[in-house]
């Protein structure tokens, strides 16, 4: 692999293409919806495009996500309200933006800033449905067990909790800061002692017995650690997975703030003195197939319970993921490789497999499910109801997607454009449909200043400040003090 590693830099250019466009092909939707639909939403944790609805990776092998986008419409510009865990999940299911809340990192307790009773689990139980949750929907143990009727949440017991334990273990672990790994991988549980395979099956059984229901199953995988069972990464030929395109010197025409979200004196030179590229981008869509294959026990379910005709299926991811674009890995990013995720919405008897190329983000969940379900959308709620472009992929639209990276840095887009402004002033320009990898930024060009000025109308009015982080270290230093105290130290 390392010997490998120079001769892959040099041809990267010409390994492959990742277009992240799949050819458009609105459809009209037509037909009704369920009168009395329940909700199922399925959340993957920092899934990117390379999903095979989206063709973000050639290779990527997701036959689950097929089966739903084929009865459903998959979102091409749909982006994370923040470009990170936290933040991106906690406004999605409270209904308030990042730029509102202040809540923009992962070290955010949320539940001391959003008020009860606001969050579309809780909500939507004052309007007839049971609210179910298992795995990880909140940024894993922050949510509030009373505001679910049931939840089901195990830890992660992949993910290390320090840095120090960030070593192949037992299990296996796989970052892709770490040095190369000790096999192609490691993880030999069998599948089913595995967290999301338990989220899925505890989902399972409660389809067996419930009625109307708003069901969530949030799924850690492709997050790290990547290693997954053998058989997902046998799908996967090892040596030999397209690398993402890269262009030299990407980053020239990116502002400072930009380059600095990027950090490219950060992981990717440690990724490429490693040698270890090939081996992470396998491993990625190793976790990607391993995530759908669970995804898939759960639509089979579905499929086989006394819910399947009447039950909305909604996936998302909750953040991109960079595996060597523009230099970075990771997240936190407001190019598309960060900011866009998957949004598949399938509504039985109305959607049957269209794409739309339209820019919106997961703020519609809240307000979509309410419009679907027939309850009174909260005020509080900041989102719009794409109902719309779910009856009609290609219906006019104005509203752009937004995603916001820490305060006052925020990303706009519509189905030919991104436009992202830091919170310094200085601004990036993409042409979506010529340039969808994001290689040139046209900010400066003067006959697009109209562009950028119509989509600077939709910037968040508030930038609140944001709100105090824990401290990890003190949180440490407590659990530990209140340890001491029960021994009596
Ligand atoms: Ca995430
Ligand atoms: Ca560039």
């Amino acid at each position: 692999m390392k010997d490998r590693f120079p001769c892959l830099i040099a041809i990267v250019g010409l390994v492959c293409v990742v277009s992240g466009f799949a050819a458009s092909a609105a459809v009209k939707n037509q037909g009704s919806v369920p009168a009395r639909p329940n909700f199922l939403l399925i959340i993957s944790d920092d899934l990117n495009d390379w999903i095979t609805p989206m063709k973000g990776h050639p290779e990527a092998k997701t036959p689950a996500l097929e089966t739903i986008a084929a009865r459903g419409v998959t979102f091409m510009n749909a982006q994370s309200p923040a470009p990170l865990c936290n933040p991106s999940r906690t406004a999605f299911m409270s209904g308030k933006r990042p730029s509102t809340t202040g809540i923009y990192h992962n070290q955010q307790t949320w539940m001391k800033y959003i008020p009860r009773g606001l969050c579309i689990n809780d909500y939507i139980r004052q309007h007839g449905f049971k609210s179910y949750g298992a795995g990880k929907i909140y940024h894993y143990r922050n949510y509030r067990a009373d505001e679910w009727d049931e939840v089901f949440y195990v830890s992660d017991d992949t993910l290390p909790r320090s840095v120090a334990d960030r070593c192949p273990g037992p299990h296996g672990y796989r970052m892709f800061t770490d040095g190369a790994p000790q096999g192609p991988y490691q993880e030999q549980r069998a599948e089913s002692a595995l967290v999301d395979a338990k989220s899925v099956s505890w989902c399972i059984d409660k389809l067996k017995t419930t009625n109307r229901f708003f069901m969530t199953c949030g799924i850690h995988r492709p997050h790290t650690p990547w290693d997954v069972p053998k058989k997902y990464f046998d799908l996967y030929p090892a040596g030999s997975v397209a690398l993402p395109k890269l262009l030299t010197n990407d980053l020239s025409d990116v502002p400072p703030a930009g380059v600095a979200m990027a950090n490219p004196t950060g992981m990717h030179p440690r990724v490429l003195q490693a040698g270890v590229w090939q081996d992470r981008v396998r491993a990625y869509l190793a976790a990607v197939s391993y995530m759908d294959a669970q995804v898939g026990r759960l639509i089979e379910a579905l499929d086989n319970s006394a819910h399947r005709d009447n039950t909305i299926v909604v996936f998302v991811g909750d953040n991109g993921w960079h595996l060597g674009q523009k230099e970075h890995w990771g997240k936190t990013t407001l190019w598309a490789n960060g900011a866009s995720v998957p949004m598949i919405w399938a509504v039985p008897g109305m959607t049957r497999g269209s794409l739309c190329e339209h820019g919106v983000d997961l703020m519609c969940i809240y307000p979509t499910v309410c419009e679907f379900a027939g309850v009174p959308l909260p005020k509080h709620v900041e989102g719009i109801s794409i109902k719309p472009l779910i009856e009609n992929p290609a219906a006019k639209w104005a509203q752009p997607g937004i995603s916001t990276m820490y305060k006052d840095n925020h990303t706009l887009v519509t189905a030919d454009w991104r436009y992202i402004r830091y919170a310094d002033g200085s601004e990036e320009l993409y042409n979506r449909k010529a340039d969808p990898l994001e290689w040139t930024n046209l900010a400066a060009k003067a006959e697009l200043a109209s562009v950028k000025k119509e989509l600077a109308g939709f910037l968040p009015k508030v930038n609140a400040d944001s709100v105090p982080s824990e401290d990890p270290a003190k949180k440490k230093k407590k659990k530990k003090g209140k340890a001491a105290a029960v021994r009596g130290e």
